[in-house]
Formats: C-alpha cells, sequence, structure tokens
C-alpha cells in the first residue's frame, strides 16, 4: 500500500556560491524540482521548498583566492546573481537561503554537538599536507601539479578537470600550492571522523530493500557504495572560513562541508516557518531531496546515517538524482568557460524563461548524460512549442474570434460524433497518464504527453476543418444552421482542450499557463489539478481575449550568435590560462589543443584554396561581410564574420583557405556557403591563412 503523506518537504541541492549558475545546475535538481513543486502545489498538497547558497568549503575559499577577494565578498557577490536568477526562470522556492546566516550556524554546530555528547565521533590524527609558507593545511582542492594520466599541468589534488581522473595529491607531478607556490610538505593533525562504516546494515535495508523504487541511477550508486564497504569519514576540516568546530582546543578547525551543507536544509526550514518541526520530524511527512548524480552519496549515505544518529528526523522517501548535461557534445567546465550561464540567457533571451524549461525539461539527462545543443534549443522551439502547442492555442482563440463572434460556443448534443468524445476522452487519459508519469518523477515523458494532447488537438482541428464548414452559407451569406452548430461544437471542445493545456503546462511552464489564462479571462484557480481532465471549464457564452502569440520563432542569427560566444568564452578562458603558463614557465600546450580526433574526423573536412573576388558590407550587421569566392569550379558566396578586422576593398584578390564542405546556413538572410580559414594572433588580431604563392583556386589543401 502507498503511504500516506500529510505535508511535503521538497529540496534542491545548494549550489556553492562560487560563480553564477549554469543550465546544467537547471536541468540538474532545480528545473525537476520546481515542476514537481508545482504540480504538489496544484493539487493543493501542504509543500514547502526549501533551497539556499551553499557558502562553505573549498570551492569558496579558492574563488576567493583567484579574484583576490575574501570568502565573504565571494558569497554576498554569487549568492544574489543565483537567487535572482532562479527567481527569473521561475523557480518558486519557499525559502532560497544562505550558510553562512547565523540560524544555519547554529542549527549545524548543535547537530555536530548532538552527535558529540552520543559519543560517536571518533578523534584520529592524521598526516597532511601543510604550506610553510602560508603556515596553513592544505585542502587537496588546494594542491596543484601535472596530472599523471594526461599531462594537464593544472590538475587539482583531488581531480583532474582535464581528464576526469580522480587523483590525490601524492601523485602529482611537481605538486604545489595554490596559495604560495610553495611544495607542500606533510603535517601532523587531528579530526573527528563520522563511523560511517555501523550504519551500513542501516543503509542496506532501508535502500536496498525498502526503496527499490528509487532510480536505477541512484540506486545503482547506492548499492555499488555499500558493496565497496564504508570507512569511518572526518566531519572537520582545517580551514578558517565554515561552521566552526564547537568544541575547546578546536582553533582553525571547521565542520566539513558536505556535514554542514545538507543541514542547510533544516534551517532553510527553520528559517521559513516556526512549525518547521512538523516538516522535519514527523513520519507523515514525504521529503525528497532533489540533486545532481555527483552529489548521490552524500544524500543517499552520508547524510542519512548523520540523520539517523541524531534520531529526531525524517530520512527522505526519495532521492531523484538527474546525470549531466552537456553542452555541444562537451562536458561542462566551468574553468574552460564551457557552460550556458543563466544569467546571461536570461539578458540574451528576455522574456524567453519557458522556452529554456522546455528544452532543458524535453531533453533533461534523466538516465543518462545529455546534450544540449543550440540547434536542438532552436528546433524544439520552433518544431514544438510555436509548431504544436503555440499554433493549436492560436488557431483556437482567431478561429473562435472569427466564427464564434469572440465567445464559448455551445455545445450541440445531438450532434457530437465520434471525433469528437474521443478528443474530450483524451483530456482524462493524458491526466492519468502525467500523473503517474510526475509521481515516478519522470518528467521529460510527462512533457512530452502534453505536447502530444496539443498535437492531437491540431490533427482534431485540421479534419474538422470549420474554416471551410463556415463556407456553407444560406441566403444571407452566413454560414448555415447546422454548419454553424458543428463550428460551435469543435471550437468548444478546442476551447475546453486549451483549458486542460494550461492546466498541463503550468508545472512545466508557468510563464506560459499565466498568459493563457489571461486569454481565457479566468482566475489563477482555474490551474488547480483537480480541474485538469474536465470538459466543461469555460462556461459556454463567455467571452475571450484575443490571441496573443505563446512562443515566438528563434532565428538562426540568435543561435550562431550562442555558438559563437561559446566559443568566444572557451578561447578567452584557454588565454587566460595560457598566460599563466607562461608566468609559470611552463612548456606545456595541452591547454590549448580540442580532444583528439582520429583521421577520418580529419577527412571528413574538404579544405579548398579559393580567390576573393568581391567583398561588401552586410546590412546591419557590423561582424559580418559577404565575400564572392572563386573556387575555380564555382564561385561561392561566404559570410564570413571580419567585417572588424578587414575592409571590404583591402581583400578582394586575396588568396585564402574555405571549407568548402561545410553545410550552407543563413546569416541575416543571406546563405553562407562555407567558411573561411583565419588565424587569431595573442591580442585577438584576425590573419588570412593562405598558400605561400598563389595557385589555382579550387587547389586542395591536404
Ligand atoms: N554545494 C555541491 C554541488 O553544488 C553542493 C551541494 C550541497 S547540497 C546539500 O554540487
Ligand atoms: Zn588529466
Amino acid at each position: 500500500m502507498m503511504k500516506e503523506f500529510k505535508r511535503y518537504l521538497i529540496t534542491a541541492a545548494l549550489p556553492y556560491a562560487n560563480g553564477p549558475n549554469h543550465i546544467g545546475h537547471l536541468a540538474g535538481c532545480y528545473l525537476p524540482a520546481d515542476i514537481y513543486v508545482r504540480y504538489l502545489r496544484a493539487k493543493r498538497l501542504d509543500v514547502k521548498f526549501v533551497c539556499g547558497s551553499d557558502e562553505h568549503g573549498v570551492p569558496i575559499t579558492i574563488r576567493a583566492m583567484k579574484e583576490n577577494i575574501t570568502p565573504q565578498q565571494v558569497v554576498d557577490k554569487y549568492h544574489k546573481i543565483i537567487k535572482e536568477s532562479f527567481a527569473e526562470m521561475g523557480i518558486s522556492f519557499d525559502i532560497y537561503s544562505r550558510t553562512s546566516n547565523p540560524v544555519h550556524h547554529k542549527t549545524a554546530s548543535d547537530f555536530f554537538l548532538n552527535l558529540y555528547e552520543k559519543g560517536l565521533f571518533e578523534e584520529k590524527q592524521t598526516e597532511q599536507f601543510f604550506d610553510e609558507e602560508k603556515q596553513t593545511f592544505l585542502a587537496d582542492r588546494y594542491i596543484t601539479g601535472t596530472c599523471p594520466v594526461c599531462g594537464y599541468p593544472h590538475a587539482f589534488g583531488d581531480q583532474c578537470e582535464n581528464c576526469g581522473s580522480s587523483l590525490s595529491p601524492e601523485i602529482l607531478i611537481n605538486p604545489r600550492s595554490t596559495l604560495s607556490d610553495a611544495v607542500p610538505v606533510k603535517r601532523k593533525t587531528t579530526h573527528w571522523y563520522f563511523p560511517l562504516q555501523n550504519y551500513e546494515q542501516f543503509l542496506r535495508k532501508w535502500i536496498l530493500e525498502d526503496h527499490k523504487e528509487w532510480k536505477n541511477n541512484v540506486y545503482g550508486q547506492c548499492k555499488s557504495w555499500l558493496d565497496k564497504g564504508l570507512q569511518p569519514r572526518a566531519m572537520t576540516r582545517d580551514s578558517n572560513w565554515g561552521v566552526k568546530v564547537p568544541l575547546p582546543n578546536a582553533e582553525g578547525k571547521v565542520l566539513y562541508v558536505w556535514f554542514d551543507a545538507p543541514i542547510g536544509y533544516i534551517s532553510a526550514t527553520k528559517e521559513l516557518l516556526e512549525n518547521w518541526e512538523d516538516y522535519w520530524c514527523k513520519e507523515d511527512t514525504k521529503l525528497v531531496h532533489f540533486i545532481g548524480k555527483d552529489n548521490i552519496v552524500f544524500h543517499c549515505i552520508i547524510f542519512p546515517s548523520m540523520l539517523k544518529a541524531h534520531g529526531d528526523f525524517v530520512l527522505p522517501d526519495n532521492v531523484p538524482a538527474n546525470e549531466f548535461l552537456n553542452i555541444e557534445g562537451q562536458k561542462v567546465s566551468t574553468s574552460r568557460n564551457w557552460a550556458v550561464w543563466v544569467d546571461e540567457y536570461l539578458k540574451d533571451f528576455p522574456g524567453q524563461q519557458d522556452v529554456l524549461r522546455y528544452v532543458l525539461c524535453a531533453n533533461a539527462p534523466e538516465t543518462k548524460d545529455n546534450d544540449f545543443t543550440w540547434k536542438d534549443f532552436q528546433d524544439r522551439n520552433n518544431s514544438e512549442l510555436v509548431a504544436i502547442f503555440g499554433n493549436f492555442v492560436n488557431r483556437t482563440f482567431v478561429l473562435m474570434h472569427k466564427l464564434c463572434n469572440g465567445k464559448v460556443p455551445t455545445l450541440h448534443a445531438d450532434i457530437i460524433d465520434d471525433a469528437d468524445k474521443k478528443m474530450v476522452a483524451e483530456f482524462e487519459q493524458t491526466k492519468i497518464k502525467i500523473e503517474n508519469l510526475l509521481d515516478q518523477y519522470k518528467f521529460r515523458d510527462a512533457l512530452y504527453e502534453v505536447i502530444d494532447l496539443a498535437r492531437k488537438g491540431n490533427k482534431y482541428l485540421q479534419e474538422k476543418q470549420p474554416w471551410i464548414v463556415a463556407k456553407q452559407t444560406n441566403n444571407n451569406g452566413q454560414p448555415a444552421i447546422e454548419a454553424q452548430n458543428k463550428i460551435d461544437n469543435c471550437l468548444h471542445i478546442c476551447l475546453q482542450l486549451c483549458a486542460n493545456l494550461s492546466i498541463f503546462i503550468n508545472p512545466f511552464l508557468p510563464f506560459t499557463a499565466k498568459k493563457m489564462i489571461y486569454m481565457m479571462k479566468v482566475v489563477d484557480k482555474m490551474l488547480d489539478w483537480e480541474n485538469a481532465g474536465k470538459s466543461k471549464l469555460l462556461s459556454v457564452g463567455y467571452s475571450l481575449r484575443a490571441p496573443e502569440l505563446l512562443f515566438r520563432k528563434i532565428e538562426d542569427e540568435e543561435i550562431n550568435f550562442q555558438i559563437e560566444k561559446l566559443k568566444r568564452g572557451l578561447v578567452d578562458s584557454l588565454n587566460k590560462l595560457q598566460t599563466t603558463v607562461d608566468q609559470n614557465k611552463e612548456e606545456n600546450k595541452m591547454e590549448s589543443i580540442k580532444p583528439e580526433i582520429v583521421f577520418d574526423d580529419f577527412a571528413k573536412i574538404d579544405l579548398k584554396v579559393g580567390t576573393i573576388l568581391s567583398a561588401e558590407k552586410v546590412e546591419k550587421a557590423d561582424k559580418l561581410l559577404k565575400l564572392e569566392v572563386d573556387l575555380g569550379f564555382e564561385k561561392r558566396t561566404i559570410v564570413s564574420g571580419i567585417a572588424l578586422h578587414f575592409k571590404p576593398e583591402e581583400i578582394a584578390g586575396k588568396q585564402v583557405v574555405v571549407v568548402a564542405n561545410l553545410a550552407p546556413r543563413k546569416m541575416r538572410g543571406i546563405e553562407s556557403n562555407g567558411m573561411i580559414l583565419m588565424a587569431e594572433d595573442k591580442e585577438g588580431k584576425l590573419h588570412f591563412v593562405k598558400p605561400e604563392d598563389k595557385i589555382n583556386p579550387g587547389a586542395s589543401v591536404t
């Protein structure tokens, strides 16, 4: 039997306040959590959604070092950016708190003391790396050196961001402290260890037996951790940034960030509610942690063991974790700036939050890593949101204004046919399907059902063709009564379908649902889930507003701009790295080289020598030149982003190397057939890549 829950507490992982958030974060946990919460709210359940910034730990202190500011300045800066971009994206937290808050420090330290007083911690002395110049212990992340696996010169003591290998400071080649560049030495230090191994039995039963319904990736990771055997884990660190260890003689020691951060969920709930204990201490609370896959062990193994040890709190009912979202085929890397930042998206696509929400959910990495590409973003917008959902709603409204005086027409019971019945039956069936999927955290499949319903609406409308029926007129030019009755039935049903669509789409695309209820002149309450599936949501005779376009087409130029921006970001970050390398006098160029390809990859590119015949500026595009290029066997139009570097009259007659088999693409309405190779120098100035001597156009470059 399914357990009955009285209230829901939904958490989303606390992002480190060490940089802006990117769309991988959204897709990983914030968007699914928000969809789930909006769905529960639409069901009028008692639900609270908590999150906040994770402001402690090495990620923060490293960032402070890099930006040459204090950790406090780091978290103040990024907490604000992150909080605002979540709000703008419609991530509807009931509270977005932060772990530097006094409430949190108190809650986390009390939690630690509770376990300490139970005698649970083991105090142990170990050797750790120490920076003698700065007189401080070094977390693995503070040590850099050359990766023994791939030779990348900026690997961290815990991981190489270039090849992804897990490392330890001992195996780094030429290890140095990031604080001072000194060679780290080993020194003794004392910490408090939590005996994770004592919780193995409990975890085995609780997860492996009682929570077989957890997602495969989550269950699988837990099982493999448990099978490997659990070890005591240090819950304190040597640092001055974090929650101070609340014990005498613990100067310079703070709680391990993964000890304090999940307690942040409790602190945030405390801040939000006087009756916070109802949500944390009563068994009929459903606690759900939404996270990314790199956080599974912390939320499924470590935190539950801490909660169990403490004894006052409920355990999560589920921990839905998503896999990672790659960008244009490559792993997101914040240090290489290979990411789509949410704050920048919001600036570049004002008012288009729902498009991003749609694409990230439709393509969510729910079961495996997935790829975000700008082309797919454009396609999904243009061919799904615009052409299916938006189109159905728009056509319905336009036709209703044209053929039914802008009012909800009557449903004539005597002429309802099978197609009508089938269409109406879909409302309820869709509701059942969506509920089922959402209850299992299958958001992308659920969203698919919404779009599919709109698709069915289009098909129904297409078959009924009310605009053709309207041509069956009587003597005074009005549609004949029978014809009008048919039109009425069709549009009545289409309008009720629009109302249903607004309810179904609301958890996913709340901005769109808002626009729809405005057009239908109904109150927010209509979006309540209990209304879903019903076929009498809009009353007959009720006049509705004129249609407003729900989505707009996204043009090639916008997409090309984003792709260029990504590449530029990568180049900039590599240049920055290059400067550091130069300063360190390191002769390693690894970081400016793209991932290895095989000969076949290269052989796909057809390079030809061409001669520029003429060049002219492209109107309203200060970066673009339109070139006519002679390739020997044919003349081509190529649009190239070099207008800031060359005057059109300077370059006629020059020879260039052209990527001759690049798929044509439109830029500012001009079809470009190929691409010119350019070399960029340190100052960012462009130079043509060309044969040393003039040769015949059309010559192959091999
Ligand atoms: N800040 C890690 C992360 O952003 C961490 C999550 C804490 S959740 C309690 O991946
Ligand atoms: Zn490596």
